[in-house]
């Protein structure tokens, strides 16, 4: 039976991961979360690890010895990175150099999994769209500027080290459980609140005119789970459904889910102090060495992402 050892399982997408490995590859899973988290998991162990301590990162992998390693553990919120840019670069890019070091020095070669993101390619052209690995990367913010660094050093220590090791840029992930700091998530509390008649009947927002390529966090998990089967070693793969959505079209979806009348109002602190107009992913090069495809549509997800805030703000 093959390991997996998912590290920053305590966030949206690693219990959806540890689900994936578990129930569809049989794979024995292992999670970390910080030691103040919470995360229950039924079929997976559950571990705590601080990745910027380099000797627990080394402790766990020894005690597990992982065939497979997913590194999800990050600062990851845009605007939190604004707020707090040492710490976001310390975590997304020293703590990555220490789970990275720690396998090289293991006596024998897991597969690892960088998870980056869609951010990281920045100011998109509009000749440049969809965008494909090898554009040119602009980033326009400083989590996006660490998940760059991330992948840089991932793709060196790959070529120096003859680590195997494999990235992946993926676009805005979304559905139930998200954190609302999200917009997908962020609108449909919004949503949930107003119809449970705990808020005003007026939705706050963004930039509506930036357009972002969503997929369902279910589907994502199913791309990682593929790459480290089928992926090659030093490679960095685009996951994204292939398609952007104006932030007002999702909002509209959202709203013709709900009957309520709902008013739309600006809220300047939605608004980022550098914000990318269309990030969209060329996803090719997933497809044709993997074969995934996106399998659950955009409305099904925001469907189920408001219910599942509906029963929370119960
Ligand atoms: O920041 P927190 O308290 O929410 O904890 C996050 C955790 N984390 C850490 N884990 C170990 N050592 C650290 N020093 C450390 N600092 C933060 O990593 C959180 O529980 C987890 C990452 O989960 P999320 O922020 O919810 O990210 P998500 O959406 O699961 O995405 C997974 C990956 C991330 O690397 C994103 O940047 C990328 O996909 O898009």
């Amino acid at each position: 039976m093959k390991k997996a050892l998912i590290i920053g399982a305590a966030g949206f997408v690693g219990s959806y991961l540890a689900k994936e490995l578990w129930q569809n590859y049989g794979m024995e899973v292992h999670v970390s979360k910080l030691p103040k988290e919470h995360l229950e998991i039924a079929y997976a162990h559950v571990h705590n690890l601080d990745i910027l301590q380099k000797e627990e990162v080394s402790g766990l992998l020894y005690e597990i010895l992982p065939d497979y390693i997913f590194h999800l553990a990050a600062q990851s919120s845009v605007s939190i990175a604004w707020k707090n840019p040492g710490l976001t670069v310390d975590v997304n890019v020293k703590g990555c150099i220490h789970v990275l070091d720690a396998v090289r020095e293991l006596f024998y070669k897991p597969r690892i999994l960088l998870v980056g993101s869609g951010e990281e390619y920045g100011r998109i052209y509009a000749e440049e769209v969809p965008v494909t690995e090898s554009n040119h990367l602009r980033p326009g913010n400083i989590y996006a500027a660490t998940k760059v660094c991330q992948n840089m050093i991932g793709t060196i220590y790959a070529q120096a080290y003859d680590m195997d090791l494999l990235m992946v840029r993926s676009f805005n992930h979304i559905g139930p459980g998200q954190a609302p700091i999200f917009v997908v998530s962020d609108f449909c509390r919004q949503v949930a609140q107003i119809e449970a008649g705990m808020k005003e009947p007026v939705m706050y927002v963004g930039n509506l005119k930036a357009r972002r390529d969503f997929t369902d966090v279910r589907d994502v998990v199913r791309a990682y789970a593929l790459l480290v089967l089928y992926g090659k070693p030093g490679e960095t793969y685009n996951v994204g459904s292939g398609h952007a959505y104006a932030i007002r079209e999702v909002l509209d979806l959202i709203l013709s889910l709900s009957g309520a009348n709902i008013r739309i109002e600006t809220d300047p602190n939605k608004i980022r102090p550098v914000d990318v107009a269309v990030i969209e992913a060329d996803i090719t090069k997933l497809h044709q060495e993997t074969g995934w495809r996106q399998s659950i549509p955009l409305v099904q997800t925001l469907q189920e992402t408001l219910d599942d805030w509906r029963a929370r703000v119960e």
